[in-house]
C-alpha cells in the first residue's frame, strides 16, 4: 500500500522527523540526496514502523498516496529550493510540499504564491524542539492554505507534543505565517537566554556565588512561575564541572563569545520594518554580537582595568537579592513576550494572516525551547480579551509586574552602580517605564525635527492636523 505522507531530507531533523511519523502508524516514505542516510534510517530503526525506502526523488513521488504530501528537511536556503525545483515537476495538482527546515518567511511567501501558480499547495512549516523534539514531539507551526492543514493537520497533530491532551500544533494561517511565528518564537528564545544569563551574571558578581550554588538557585526557581525548560537547562549546566578534569565550573571554561545561526537577527530585521519595538530581543542578539567582538573588549578591558566601581554588597542580605532578582527576571520575561507578541500580530495585520495570539501560547507549552509554566497564562489572558492591546495590562501579567516593580527597579539600579551589564533587564524596564509614562520627550525630538527639516508636528488639541512654526522667521505657527 502507499504511504501516507514522504520526507526527503535525512540529516537529524528529518530522520527524527520521519521515525516519529513512523512511530505514530504513518506509514512513510523517505528519500534522502545522499542515498546512505536513507539506508541507514531504515536499517537502524525500521522495526518502528513502516517506511519505505527511496532511492530517487521519482521514487518518493510515487510512493506516496494522492494528493500527496512530502515533507522536505534539508538545509534552509538553497538547499530548499533545489529540492523544490527538482520535486515540483514530478507532482500533480493539489499534491502539498511542506517545507519544516528554518526558511525565512519571506521565501516561503515567495515559494507558497510560486507553487500556487502551479496548482499545488506550499505549506512553511516551523518546527521546533531540536533533534529530540522532532523524534519525541515538537511543537510545530504549520502555514499555508487551509486546504493542505485539512490533509496534514491530523499527522502533524499526531507526532507534537501534547500538554493535557491538546496538541502543540494548530494551523498558523496563509502562507508565510508559520515560519514568521517560527521565527518570532526563537526571538523569544534568544531574550528568555539573555535574561537568564543576567540573572545568573548579577548573582555570580553582587553575591558571589559559585556557578553550582547559582544551578541551585535556578532549581528552586523552577519549582515557582518561572518554571521552563530553559530555567531547567540553566539548572543542569550550571551544575556541570569541566568534563576534562572533573573540577572546574564548566560555564567557566567555556569561551564567552555567543554564536548564532541568524533567527533573532531576522526577528529583529522584521520588527524595524513593521515598526515594532522588540527592545528585549533586540538587545538580546546585540548582545551576542558584542560578545564575539574580541579585540574591541580586550582593548576596553585594558582600557578600564582601574576603574572598577567600589560598591557595597546588595543591601537587604542574600536572600532579598535573589528574591529581587528572581522577580526582575519575571517581570522583564513578561516584557519580552509582550513585544514578541506585538510583533505576532503587527506581522499578522500586515501579510493578512489572521494569527490567534492565545493559539500561538497553547502550541508552545510543550515541545519547543521556550515551553514554559508562564505560556498558559499567556493564552487565557488572550482568551479571556482577544482585542488585548498588550500583554502588560492583561490582568495577571499587570499584577506580576507591579509586585515585581520595586525590586526590578533596585536590581537595574543597583546593576548600574556595580558596573554590571544587563541590557536585557534594564531596557525592559525602559520599556515598561516609556509605555506607562504620562507624557514622552517625543514631543520635544518632534519640536527639533520640525526646526532642523520642517518635518511639522501634530498639536495636542488640533486634532491630526500637521504644523510647522517658522523657526528662523516671526516664529509664528501655520498649517503645514
Ligand atoms: P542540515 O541543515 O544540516 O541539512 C542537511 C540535509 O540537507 C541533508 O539531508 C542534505 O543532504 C540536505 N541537502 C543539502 Br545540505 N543541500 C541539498 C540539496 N541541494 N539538495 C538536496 N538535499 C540537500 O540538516 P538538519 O540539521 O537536520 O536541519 C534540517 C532543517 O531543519 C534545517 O532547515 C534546519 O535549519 C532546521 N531545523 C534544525 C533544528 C536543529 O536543531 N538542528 C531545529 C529546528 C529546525 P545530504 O545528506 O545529501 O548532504
Amino acid at each position: 500500500s502507499k504511504a501516507t505522507i514522504g520526507v526527503t531530507g535525512l540529516a537529524v531533523m528529518g530522520r527524527n522527523l520521519a521515525r516519529n511519523i513512523a512511530r505514530h502508524g504513518h506509514t512513510v516514505a523517505v528519500h534522502n540526496r545522499t542515498t546512505e542516510r536513507m539506508t541507514s534510517l531504515v536499517e537502524d530503526h525500521g522495526d518502528e514502523g513502516t517506511f519505505v525506502p527511496c532511492e530517487t526523488l521519482e521514487d518518493l513521488v510515487a510512493a506516496i498516496e494522492r494528493p500527496r504530501a512530502i515533507i522536505v528537511m534539508v538545509k534552509a536556503g538553497e538547499g530548499t529550493d533545489a529540492v523544490i525545483d527538482e520535486l515540483v515537476p514530478l507532482l500533480d495538482e493539489d499534491d502539498i510540499v511542506v517545507d519544516c527546515g528554518n526558511a525565512h518567511f519571506a521565501d516561503t511567501r515567495r515559494r507558497e504564491a510560486a507553487l500556487r501558480d502551479k496548482g499545488l499547495h506550499f505549506v512553511g512549516c516551523g518546527v521546533s524542539g531540536g533533534e529530540i523534539g522532532a523524534l519525541e514531539g515538537p511543537s510545530i507551526m504549520p502555514g499555508g492554505s487551509d486546504h493542505a492543514y485539512q490533509r496534514l493537520g491530523p499527522i502533524l497533530e499526531s507526532i507534537a507534543a501534547d500538554v493535557d491532551g491538546t496538541p502543540c500544533c494548530t494551523h498558523v494561517g496563509p502562507d508565510g505565517a508559520g515560519h514568521f511565528v517560527k521565527m518570532v518564537h526563537n526571538g523569544i528564545e534568544y531574550a528568555d537566554m539573555q535574561l537568564i544569563a543576567e540573572a545568573y551574571d548579577l548573582l555570580r558578581h553582587r553575591l558571589h556565588l559559585s556557578p553550582a550554588e547559582i544551578g541551585d538557585v535556578f532549581r528552586e526557581w523552577n519549582e515557582g512561575d518561572l518554571e521552563s525548560f530553559l530555567i531547567e537547562l540553566t539548572g543542569e549546566v550550571l551544575g556541570q564541572l569541566d568534563p576534562r578534569d572533573d573540577q572546574q565550573a564548566f560555564v567557566d571554561v567555556v569561551l564567552d563569545q555567543a554564536e548564532q545561526k541568524g533567527t533573532g537577527r531576522w526577528t529583529v530585521q522584521s520588527a524595524l520594518d513593521l515598526g515594532v519595538p522588540v527592545t528585549g530581543i533586540a538587545e538580546a542578539t546585540f548582545a551576542r554580537s558584542l560578545s564575539g567582538h574580541a579585540e574591541q573588549r580586550e582593548a576596553a578591558r585594558r582600557e578600564f582595568a582601574d576603574d572598577q566601581p567600589q560598591v557595597d554588597d546588595p543591601p537587604g542580605g542574600q536572600e532579598q537579592y535573589v528574591e529581587d532578582v528572581r522577580r526582575a527576571l519575571y517581570a522583564s520575561k513578561v516584557v519580552a513576550y509582550a513585544q514578541g507578541f506585538d510583533q505576532i500580530m503587527a506581522g499578522s495585520e500586515e501579510y493578512g494572516w489572521d494569527v490567534d495570539p492565545g493559539a500561538m501560547a497553547t502550541i508552545w507549552r510543550g515541545g519547543c525551547i521556550i515551553r514554559a509554566r508562564f505560556l498558559d497564562r499567556i493564552a487565557e489572558s488572550y482568551s479571556d480579551d482577544a482585542a488585548l492591546v498588550s500583554l502588560l495590562v492583561a490582568p495577571y501579567f499587570a499584577d506580576a509586574v507591579r509586585d515585581g516593580l520595586d525590586s526590578w527597579r533596585r536590581v537595574v539600579a543597583d546593576a548600574a552602580a556595580a558596573g554590571v551589564p544587563t541590557p536585557a533587564f534594564s531596557s525592559s524596564l525602559a520599556y515598561f517605564d516609556a509605555l506607562r509614562a504620562d507624557r514622552l520627550p517625543a514631543a520635544l525630538i518632534q519640536g527639533l525635527r520640525d526646526n532642523f527639516g520642517a518635518h511639522t508636528y501634530r498639536r495636542i488639541d488640533s486634532g491630526d492636523d500637521a504644523f510647522h512654526l517658522q523657526w528662523g522667521g516671526d516664529r509664528s505657527e501655520g498649517p503645514a
